[in-house]
């Protein structure tokens, strides 16, 4: 299986990089049924993952004819089974050295990834001064958060508000402010929350979706499923999950759809399938949230495998909470998905050094995507990628 496997690799590096690249460890090999002598078996294999010079790829192999051992039959005597067998499953880690990558085929066509587009959550809605005073909340300094963060790397810049106490608030005056204290300093695109805060009733939290012309937000998120959050519950029932999507689709905005949990992409599928939101999408996975899904590699595959089956075309970023943020964004980096970082989800620059606001942290998910051999996307390749996806 392994010699397979190894033939598979050999001709992935070829296609992506010309060059036969060396195969530098399996981290996974699963034996799934047994094989004999004279058994048909087919690998195959693709790239699911980008370094700067490594290339992490899942290897299939299916067992597709077997022999047929009978008196009376010829020596050569073989059957097609009725469906293909999985033998074995693998994953594991090929290198081309930098020297000897010659990109011979269309990178895209082999599905290396784009630049990464990084957003900044720069304000959220439970993060308090107390906790941090690098926290924006008045209009002006909320501007100047988004400037530092645009001029750091983000093109993107998730949105919530806060009333001159610090409390938050789906105010559309506050929204007006801060969304103009923003194009005032910096080209970037404006995604507001309309997941408010915990306890907001859903008129509450569709305020900024009432703005138009030049003060409307650009994007918006669109919350599909209720979750445990700390000790709270957010909850979002399904048929007010379909008015704020309907209630973004006719202000024109482009929704981003926030994924807490595996089963929000079947809800997904429904507002799909009643025409609330249009494939190609493009959705948020936030991982970390207490109660909902844990922030792992594995379950990020596993959601972005099934985006990918179920919605075709869509693009997806990642969102870790706390302590998971910027490991998630390394993981985003490798898996060729889009990152978000902001004191919105965590208030660390690493373990026990406050970030001195979301703009370090954006420098940071830089330095990631630099290491992972992604570039970062420009204001217009975020607005080409983003905008209008999941519209009519
Ligand atoms: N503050 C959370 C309860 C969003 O912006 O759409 C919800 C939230 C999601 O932040
Ligand atoms: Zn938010």
């Amino acid at each position: 299986m392994l010699a397979l496997f190894g033939d598979v690799a050999t001709e992935l590096c070829i296609r992506a990089d010309g060059d036969e690249g060396l195969f530098r460890a399996y981290d996974s090999v699963e034996f799934l049924a047994p094989v004999y002598a004279g058994d048909f078996i087919e690998a195959e294999g693709e790239i699911v993952g980008w370094g700067k010079t490594s290339l992490k790829m899942r290897f299939c192999a299916r067992k597709v004819v077997s022999p047929l051992r009978s008196p009376g039959l010829a020596e050569s005597a073989a059957q097609l089974l009725p469906e293909p067998v999985v033998v074995c499953k693998a994953s594991g880690t090929c290198v081309v050295p930098a020297n000897c990558r010659r990109k011979p085929l269309s990178q895209e066509r082999i599905g290396r990834p784009g630049p990464a587009i990084l957003t900044a959550a720069i304000v959220g809605a439970e993060t308090t001064r107390a906790q941090t005073p690098y926290l924006p909340i008045t209009p002006d300094e909320i501007g100047e958060e988004a400037a530092r963060c645009a001029q750091a790397g983000a093109t993107v810049i998730h949105l919530h508000v806060r009333d001159e106490t610090g409390q938050p608030s789906q105010d559309r005056d506050r929204f007006r402010a801060a969304i103009a204290a923003i194009r005032k300093r910096c080209d970037v695109i404006i995604q507001a929350s309309t997941g408010g805060a915990v306890g907001m009733s859903i008129d509450e939290r569709c305020g900024p979706l009432s703005l138009s012309g030049d003060e409307r937000p650009d994007m918006a998120t669109l919350n599909v499923g209720t979750i445990n959050f700390g000790d709270d519950i957010f909850v979002n029932r399904r048929l007010d999950t379909f008015a704020v999507g309907l209630q973004i689709q006719r202000a024109g905005i482009t929704p981003e759809v926030e994924i807490y949990d595996l089963g929000h992409l079947d809800i997904l599928r429904e507002l799909c399938d009643k025409a609330v939101v249009k494939p190609p999408l493009h959705v948020q996975f936030v991982l970390g949230v207490r109660g909902a899904l844990s922030a792992s590699e594995r379950n990020l595959e596993l959601l972005v495998d099934r985006l990918s089956a179920d919605f075709p075309g869509s693009t997806w970023g990642v969102a870790g909470v706390g302590r998971h943020e910027l490991p998630m964004a390394e993981v985003a980096a490798r898996l060729g998905g889009n990152i978000r970082v902001g004191l919105e989800d965590n208030l660390f620059l690493e373990k026990g050094v406050l970030a001195k606001g979301s703009a370090e942290l954006v420098e940071k998910a830089v330095a990631i995507c630099q290491a992972a051999g992604r570039s970062v996307a420009s204001v217009a390749q975020a607005r080409a990628s983003l905008l209008g996806a999941g519209s009519a």
